[in-house]
């Protein structure tokens, strides 16, 4: 940070790309050095699609049969295809290729929950235990197209039970290990599993998470879809349930497997895998996305915005339950042949210090992260990153959420010491890989702007009232983009109608990102957040109508209506106004109650912050309640609550204000 400069002009100047910022190894020259480069890659990408896809596609991935079109279908259709009647393996790609080449470069260095047991894979290594995996799938009996699910903690084996997946054409649904049983159920029935793979418990910031006893709730709740269950031994609980042929223990069945299952070919289009994602209404989406658009957005995004080369060392700190997680912690980096970090752990165990730790540990060279975390460890201090050598960074990324220019300029200083690059990396699980994002060695950045589209991106800002697209600079609307890129999602299982009206009918021609933006006077994306019924915790999406479906499970709830606060660490919480059957007295434990009920229905990541209990929620005429009014008064901005014309009894508004004021 400069003398000149004080700390309010940091949060709003221009940061150019550092030119030599003493950290570009010379074997590692960023691979896009000026936006000249980047501006005709992207006018290339837009005006020649074709000559731009093929080029990416060969740069980046083997297919064993080519493919005849590089793209068919429309938008409006839902039919999008890419690298139509190609085929190819995903975990050839990830795994033999780079075993081939390079054996020995590490592929994934596993940081475990409890600090000083780091564990490295080799590419030879990975390949083995990946083709173990396989083959304990094929001794079950899977074969290509059936549909495996996982739920997993943070560690090498979630990996391999994906590439294992994606070698035999399998589909995997990876549900993130914090999903209640309920939550858990609902995926395996949707997406019709057979089986799924868990570990007996998972660690995770010192406690035990017991993954075993969830899976055997699931299983109760969900019928005979189920046939087998996998269970890798993490910590070798004895207390564990094991049901005979139903459950397989990993241990002895990974031993008898063969070291080498040669990968299945399977079409550019066929399905790789589904991930569920919150939607505005209650039933989370099954998106599926598929296989050589998905390889080739996650490879290309990997390769560019991370400026990867190998010999790097990758660092997601995202589950891979997310498609963070997915994408940027097995796909992308390993397409690559680079190497990923596996962080089992939390930022704050057993100290503040733990994200740093582990990048001085594992020599980290990119590192990527979410603003909430960023957030919180800003919060308790810089004595916690003084102690770590973090010279090794290159690169560090956000992504979940808009992450606010104070913690952006923490991030740089303190994080990167004013020398590794910022990239506020915008993208959603639909869109599989980023869409807006800087080019480390190219973009200038703005705290606070994912800044500009990636290759292949066309977008607009649309007038959300007619659907007229803002042309120009310095316009606000919602987001949307204007033609199809490789790794969008192409359908919801089970419900395509649904896919069209969420994502593909809301507008005329274009895909809907459902969030607000506004593009700034030199042509810069700021993103404003959803504009849909969404709530964003720490960069987690949850429906405000599944909460409020879990919360009428509660007996003692009649009604709830639940919106998001703004949260200083977490970006947004949960708050709920609830009404109760009379009788029910306003207490602190009626209301932990609740949100047990909410934690055990959703899962943890749903917890309200605050339960408010009213008497009466504010409803139009025709009985829609007015949560624009309820925002406010969570707001304290009572003041300003608009039209209501439409209320059907204002007398309840000054209970309300009260309730929530007296907490
Ligand atoms: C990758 C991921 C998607 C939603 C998205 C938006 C928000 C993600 C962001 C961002 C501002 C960023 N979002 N990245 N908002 N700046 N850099 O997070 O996928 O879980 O599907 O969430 O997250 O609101 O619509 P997903």
């Amino acid at each position: 940070m400069t003398l000149a400069e004080s700390h309010e002009e940091l949060l709003v100047k221009t940061y150019q790309p550092p030119v030599n910022s003493g950290r570009i190894p010379s074997d590692k020259k960023p691979w896009i050095t000026s936006m000249d480069e980047y501006n005709s890659m992207y006018k290339e990408s837009l005006d020649s699609p074709d000559t731009f896809w093929r080029k990416m596609a060969s740069e980046l991935v083997e297919f064993t049969k080519p493919y005849q079109q590089v793209t068919s279908g429309s938008l409006h259709n839902g039919d999008t295809q890419w690298f139509v009647g190609g085929e190819l393996n995903v975990s050839y790609n990830c795994v033999d290729r780079w075993a081939r080449d390079t054996p020995d470069n590490v592929a994934i260095s596993f940081e475990p929950d409890a600090p000083g047991g780091k564990r490295t894979v080799t590419f030879k290594e990975l390949l083995e235990n990946v083709c173990r995996v396989a083959g304990m799938f094929k001794t079950l009996g899977l074969k290509k197209g059936d549909t495996v699910a996982v739920y997993m903690p943070m560690i090498p084996e979630t990996a391999y039970v994906l590439l294992a997946c994606t070698r035999l054409g399998l589909v995997h649904t990876v549900v993130f290990a914090g999903f209640s049983a309920t939550s858990l159920a609902d995926r395996i029935k949707d997406a019709n599993a057979s089986v799924i793979v868990t570990s007996d418990q998972g660690l995770r910031g010192g406690k035990l998470i017991h993954t075993k006893k969830i899976v055997d709730e699931a299983i109760k709740l969900s019928g005979d879809v189920v046939k087998n269950v996998i269970v890798f031994e993490r910590t070798g609980a004895s207390d564990i349930t094991y049901v005979e042929g139903r459950d397989v223990m990993w241990g002895p069945l990974f031993k008898q497997q063969a070291s080498y299952i040669p990968p299945v070919p399977v079409g550019s289009e066929d399905p790789m895998f589904i991930l569920y994602t919150s939607g505005s209404t209650g039933k989370p989406k099954g998106l599926v996305h598929t296989t050589a658009g998905y390889l080739v957005g996650a490879a290309m995004t990997s390769k560019y915005t991370f400026d990867l080369h190998i010999g790097d060392v990758f660092c997601c700190t995202a589950d891979i339950g997310w498609i963070t997680g997915h994408t940027y912690v097995v796909y992308g980096p390993l397409a690559l042949g680079v190497t990923s970090v596996i962080f089992e752990s939390v930022p704050t165990f057993p100290d503040a210090s733990r994200f740093w730790q582990m990048v001085d540990e594992h020599k980290v060279t990119q590192f990527y992260t979410a603003p909430t975390a960023i957030r919180a460890l800003r919060r308790l201090g810089d004595s916690y990153i003084n102690c770590c050598d973090l010279s090794t960074l290159r690169i560090i990324g956000t992504v979940g959420e808009p992450i606010n220019p104070e913690a952006w300029v923490w991030y740089h200083y303190v994080v990167g010491d004013g020398k590794a690059v910022v990239v506020d990396t915008y993208w959603q699980s639909e869109t599989g890989s980023h869409i807006i994002t800087p080019l480390p060695f190219a973009t200038p950045t703005k705290p606070g702007s994912a800044t500009l589209p990636m290759f292949g991106i066309e977008l607009a800002i649309l007038d959300p009232a007619d659907g007229k697209e803002l042309e120009g600079n310095d316009v606000t609307g919602v987001l949307a983009v204007k033609r199809s890129w490789p790794s969008m999602a192409r359908t919801i299982v089970g419900d395509h109608d649904r896919y069209l009206s969420t994502y593909m009918h809301v507008y005329k021609d274009v895909y809907f990102t459902g969030d607000g933006a506004m593009r700034d006077s030199d042509g810069y994306y700021w993103i404003k957040g959803r504009v849909d019924d969404v709530i964003n915790v720490s960069g987690h999406r949850i429906s405000t109508a599944e909460i409020e479906s879990a919360l009428i499970v509660d007996n003692n709830v009649s009604e709830s209506a639940v919106i998001g606060v703004e949260d200083e660490i977490t970006g947004q919480a949960i708050f709920a106004y609830v009404t109760t059957p009379k009788g029910v007295v306003d207490s602190e434990e009626v209301k932990k109650a609740m949100i047990q009920t909410v934690r055990k229905e959703i899962g943890p990541i749903a917890t309200p912050k605050r339960i408010i209990i009213v008497d009466e929620l504010p409803k139009t005429r025709s009985g829609k309640i007015i949560r624009r009014v309820l925002r406010k008064i969570a707001a304290g901005e009572e003041d300003q609550l608009g039209d209501l014309s439409t209320l059907a009894d204002p007398s309840i508004l000054d209970v309300l204000v009260k309730k929530v004021r007296a907490g």
